[in-house]
């Protein structure tokens, strides 16, 4: 009777044991977010740099450095931050190449800013 239940528990603990293993090797699989190839940030009403140039795959991450809140929003809406509040970051992944302008949709006198992605 008693050697019934360790065997049972055992088989419990195999059982909870293969499941975390699973979900492990899931985490595994799941591609990690690559570290941005350029970084603006939004600080004094402007884009610091107002150019950046990066590679095809790569990705662009905004840190909204102001107290005020700011977009990053590319002209005809290939990428839109939305609303960033102070210290909000936004990062975009650029799969194609081009040349990128953005803007701030809050503050229309911010001068437009530009990603430029090559091969
Ligand atoms: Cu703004």
């Amino acid at each position: 009777m008693k050697k019934k239940i360790i065997y049972l528990s055992l088989i419990a603990f195999a059982g909870v044991s293969l499941m975390f293993s699973c979900s492990s090797n899931k985490a595994k699989v799941t591609p990690t977010p690559s570290t941005p190839a350029a970084t603006v940030a939004i600080q004094g009403f402007a884009f610091v740099p107002d150019t950046v140039r990066i590679t095809k795959g790569s990705s662009v991450e905004w840190t909204n450095k102001d107290s005020a809140p700011h977009t990053a929003t590319e002209l005809s809406t290939v990428f839109d931050s939305g609303s960033l509040s102070t210290n909000q970051k936004f990062s975009f992944t650029f799969n194609n190449t081009g040349t990128y302008s953005y803007h701030c949709l809050i503050h229309s006198m911010m001068k437009t800013a530009v990603v430029i992605v090559t091969n």
